[in-house]
């Protein structure tokens, strides 16, 4: 019997019926795989999503480091979402605002919530304003901002009034859509309508860049930033790791987009392309290959021998710098089986990562990707809208009067795309799997520990809500999220500083000495989902 059936099996047949679309063990036949996505979570199978508030606040708009992003709610959700995602910030000019590790917060109270939190938080601003004098003020709402009417678009009106700055209210409280997705969408809509195109400082030099869907967890952007560098780009902006909105302003007049999170992003992508003719590349800068080849494709989408030229120089030198020490833990760490669940991208950008030291990534599972990031970009037309997703607003674009400028001509385009530049798309996880692997759509932890039982993998990267019941099953885990507070992973200098903590892990054998209690004697009796 294969591991998914196993695993399916031990459900009701309510449950059984919803899971079993969401689990999909690769045939790589002639039909192709498919999963279902992006929809409701079960109630009360201990998903590991987040809300929408996260998608938003946390992951989006939090990172802009000359912004004060103020919650509004709650103060729990603004603890929560202080500093928890290590998107690493510093002033890049003396002088420059860095408001990263502050928490601001209305901390609404009961009496709040009865008689309403709008004065507060207009309140809550004047401090801000008086102590802090920022340039762009963002407002995130939690869930009981929806429930209780506060009108945060209007607050964010009034202040741009009386204090001539940019203000916006985003309504992603926690509840909305069904993930953090949602509020990824939300997030990216208020920057798309308010700062993307509003600045008019043009590129100094010849080839310009902005990365999309970078976060700089562990300094993973700015060993993105270096390479790119040293090839002689110039980075224009980074949404959102260490970015700003001083620079996001200028984003349009960027020559080309790359997009590392697909996920979070690439609808922001299509918009700037549709504005401001951008084009966008699909780039992953997780694993020393994926580099050298999101390298390459960039110097050819400028089609400058010069470019090219001075990328293999780059890369020749980079690899020659590391290529030792990647043998070493190659030699380590070859012939191991990971397993990796995690949000959005990085299941599938950590598998290419993994195979420079000849890992195989056997069970690959997301909190809340959509179809897309499983399948590919190409079957986005056949994707149904629900309630849920015709919930979050999608905003169209129209070329900008004054400020489109075409790149390339569309036969341009095609003959680029000819030549291997994978432009405008993104294949998804499933063409880089084999037969028989795992992919799992809104995993749980019961998922998570059945598949681990069954398909045994040599070592588990997850989240910090399961890594510790993984550990304690004897199975070496390690978070990809935060990494375990080490980084950066990304880049040629992130690929060594991986092997070598991975390497730690695996040869750490502490975890195959413990019992975990529940070995000893059963914890909990009876069935997942209501019945007997
Ligand atoms: Fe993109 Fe991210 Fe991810 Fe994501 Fe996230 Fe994250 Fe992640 Mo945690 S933006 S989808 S919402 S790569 S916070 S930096 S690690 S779940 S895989
Ligand atoms: C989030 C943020 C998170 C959580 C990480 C984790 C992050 O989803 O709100 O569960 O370990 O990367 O910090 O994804």
């Amino acid at each position: 019997m294969k591991e998914r059936d196993i695993l399916l099996e031990k459900y009701s047949s309510r449950v059984f019926k919803n899971r079993k679309n969401h689990v999909t063990q690769l045939e790589l036949g002639e039909e192709p795989d498919t999963i279902t996505a992006n929809t409701r979570t079960i109630p009360g199978i201990v998903t590991e999503r987040g809300c929408c508030y996260a998608g938003c606040k946390g992951v989006v708009v939090g990172p802009m480091k000359d912004v004060v992003t103020i919650t509004h709610g709650p103060i729990g959700c603004a603890f929560y979402s202080w500093g928890t995602r290590r998107n690493k910030a510093k002033p890049s000019y003396e002088g420059e605002q860095n408001f990263i590790p502050y928490s601001f917060c209305t901390d609404m109270r009961p009496t709040d919530i009865v008689f309403g939190g709008e004065k507060k938080l207009e309140d809550g601003i004047d401090e801000i304003m008086q102590l802090f004098h920022p340039k762009c003020i963002f407002i995130c709402s939690t869930c009981p901002i929806g429930l209780i009417g506060d009108d945060v678009q209007a607050v964010a009106r009034r202040v741009e009034k009386k204090y001539g700055i940019t203000a916006i209210g985003f309504s992603c409280e926690g509840y909305k859509g069904v993930s953090q997705s949602a509020g990824h969408h939300i997030a990216n809509n208020g920057l798309m309508r308010q700062v993307i195109g509003v600045g008019d400082k043009k590129p100094k030099t010849k080839y310009s860049l902005n990365i999309l869907g970078e976060y700089n967890i562990g300094g993973d952007g700015w060993e993105q930033e270096r390479i790119l560098k040293r090839i002689g780009y110039e980075i224009v902006s980074v949404f959102t790791g260490d970015g700003s909105f001083e620079t996001m302003k200028n984003s349009h007049l960027a020559d080309l987009n790359l997009v590392m999170c697909h996920r979070s992003i690439n609808y922001v992508a299509q918009m700037m392309k549709t504005k401001y003719g951008i084009d966008w590349l699909k780039v992953n800068f997780i694993g020393v290959g994926a580099t050298c080849k999101s390298l390459r494709m960039i110097a050819q989408y400028f089609d400058d021998p010069e470019l090219i030229a001075r990328t293999e120089e780059v890369i020749a030198d980079e690899l020659s710098l590391i290529s030792d020490e990647i043998e070493y833990y190659k030699s380590k760490l070859k012939g191991k089986t990971a397993g990796i669940f995690v949000g959005g991208s990085r299941a599938h950008h950590y598998q290419l990562l993994l195979r420079d030291f000849g890992m195989e990534t056997i069970i690959a599972g997301y909190e809340f990707a959509h179809r897309d990031d499983f399948e590919g970009r190409d079957i986005i037309s056949q994707i149904k809208p629900d309630a849920d997703s015709k919930n979050i607003e999608e905003i169209t674009v129209s070329p900008d009067e004054n400020l489109y400028r075409e790149r390339y001509t569309a036969e341009e385009i095609e003959a680029l795309k000819a030549k291997g530049i994978e432009l405008d798309t993104y294949d998804g996880m499933f063409p880089d799997m084999e037969k028989g692997y795992v992919a799992v759509d809104d995993y749980n932890l019961f998922e998570t520990d059945e598949l681990i039982k069954s398909m045994k993998p040599d070592i588990f990267f997850s989240g910090i809500k399961d890594k510790y019941s993984i550990q304690k099953a004897g199975v070496v885990s390690r978070q990809m999220h935060s990494y375990d507070y080490s980084g950066p992973y990304a880049g040629f200098n992130g690929a060594v500083n991986f092997g070598r903590d991975i390497t730690m892990s695996i040869y750490t054998n502490a975890w195959a000495l413990t019992t975990p209690p529940w070995k000893v004697a059963p914890l909990l009796g009876g069935k997942i989902g209501g019945e007997a």
